[in-house]
């Protein structure tokens, strides 16, 4: 499904004056509105294939009707999105959920909705059907050198997946670590993870990155192969200029300061790209923004500064990507809702004032210093956001545009009862 963008518009002159009135009020605080205006157009977010479907909750599965069931499906979803908000113009594929049968129809697929292919991601973290060696007791960690050598054979075979749709980046996660004290020997199982990678390194092509994407813990684990920044950031110094470290913002422990891991991580150059999700526990996959908002213009102001002092590109240097499953909520409308939640904290934090803020770091004026984040946290920045939507030709208002139970309903007959099943 082609969204008919004339729907768009007629929806947005219904909404215009009320917007416009919105938006010269909140406008004519700021110096340079026009400047942030084209950043956020310029902004893109990469939808993960896997976050398209339900994923489940402890009473069961609760799909809604009309959930894609093929790649091609999933593209038309993203796509959709995209229409609608301008700022989710590339999607991510997981392999073997998203193998394309013929990946020049899936490029030119995506093509005609304006999207690109983000990271490319592989899984050694579960058995696949037909697979010779288990994952029992890791993948790239792995005692046996036959285990290790099919985790390196398939990432090879993602990045070749990868290349055939021009994306440039592959994203590791390991699931790899132990249950017991004593199971590993830490530092053999360190090696060999290393070993694998650089493997995988070396069949990457020249412009492309790797990311290294840790996690604090799984379900009843005692050890983690890449279980925090650090241990990603030797692995990624070990492996060479093309390695980064990848954060997700739930896979820390409990009221880690994540804005500074950022910080630090931009500082050495090594910040690949980010997970974006909320959570209130764990590793929750919760809409971005539901929980902690403040945390996460406080990463973003991280972000904006660090960025801004290395001279970098802040639609493109980074890899920007949500990563939340959606359990109660329509998939659609969660992921809407998770890249408003990033526009806004994008654009506030494009709103500090460094100068007074640096200012007042010099002065040790801790109260000044906390009244500029405060200040301009609590600015409601949503017509900013709106008008580069405008501006752009989407809509003022995505969530309610596909509220209105037309896009839904069409997605439905189109594609029947479909329901998908996202793998987590
Ligand atoms: C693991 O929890 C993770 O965050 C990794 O990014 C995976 O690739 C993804 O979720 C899907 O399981
Ligand atoms: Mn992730």
């Amino acid at each position: 499904m082609l969204l008919d963008k004339q729907l768009i518009a007629d929806s947005n002159a219904a909404a215009i004056t009320e917007h416009q009135r919105k938006f010269n009020f909140t406008a004519a605080g700021i110096d340079n509105v026009e400047a942030i205006i084209k950043k956020l157009m310029n902004f893109q977010v990469a939808i993960p294939s896997w976050a398209l479907g339900t994923g489940g909750t402890r009473f069961g599965r609760f799909p809604g009707a009309g959930e894609p069931g093929s790649l091609e499906e999933k593209i038309e979803d993203v796509g959709l999105l995209h229409a609608l908000n301008n700022s989710s113009g590339a999607i991510s594929l997981h392999i073997p959920w998203d193998i394309p049968t013929d990946a020049n129809a899936i490029k030119a697929l995506a093509a005609q909705h304006g999207l690109l292919f983000d990271a490319v991601n592989s899984n050694t973290f579960q058995n696949q059907p037909n697979q010779k060696e288990s994952y029992k007791f890791g993948s790239l960690q792995h005692v046996d050198k036959a285990v290790r050598k099919q985790a390196i054979d398939h990432n090879i075979e993602v990045i070749k997946h990868g290349v055939a749709l021009g994306s440039k980046s592959l994203t590791v996660w390991l699931a790899d670590g132990s249950c017991f004290p004593g199971q590993l020997n830490f530092r053999r199982a360190f090696e060999n993870t290393l070993e694998g990678l650089h493997e995988i390194y070396a069949a990457l092509p020249e412009d492309w990155k790797v990311f290294v994407e840790y996690k604090a813990y799984e379900p009843n684990f005692y050890s983690m192969a890449v279980g925090d920044w650090g241990q990603s950031l030797l692995y990624a110094n070990k492996l060479g200029k093309q390695a980064y470290t990848l954060v997700d913002l739930g896979h820390h422990l409990p009221n880690a300061n994540i804005e500074q891991i950022v910080s630090l991580l931009l500082m050495e150059g090594k910040l690949g790209g980010f997970h974006f999700n909320d959570s209130k526990y764990g590793d929750d996959d919760l809409t971005v923004g539901s929980m902690k908002p403040y945390q996460l213009f406080l990463i973003f102001n991280e972000l904006v500064e660090g960025m801004d002092a290395k001279g970098m590109d802040h639609a493109t240097d980074l890899g920007w990507m949500i990563d939340a499953s959606h359990n109660v909520k329509d998939p659609l409308e969660d992921l809407l809702q998770s890249v408003e939640a990033i526009m806004i904290a994008y654009t506030h934090a494009l709103l500090v004032d460094r100068k007074k803020l640096n200012e007042a770091q010099l002065n040790n004026d801790v109260v000044a210093a906390q009244e500029v984040l405060q200040n301009t946290f609590r600015t409601d920045v949503r017509s900013i956001v709106a008008e580069a939507r405008l501006r752009a030709g989407a809509a003022l208002d995505p969530l309610s545009f596909f509220r209105s139970g037309k896009i839904r309903a069409q997605l439905i007959k189109d594609r029947g009862i479909n329901t998908i099943a996202t793998g987590l």
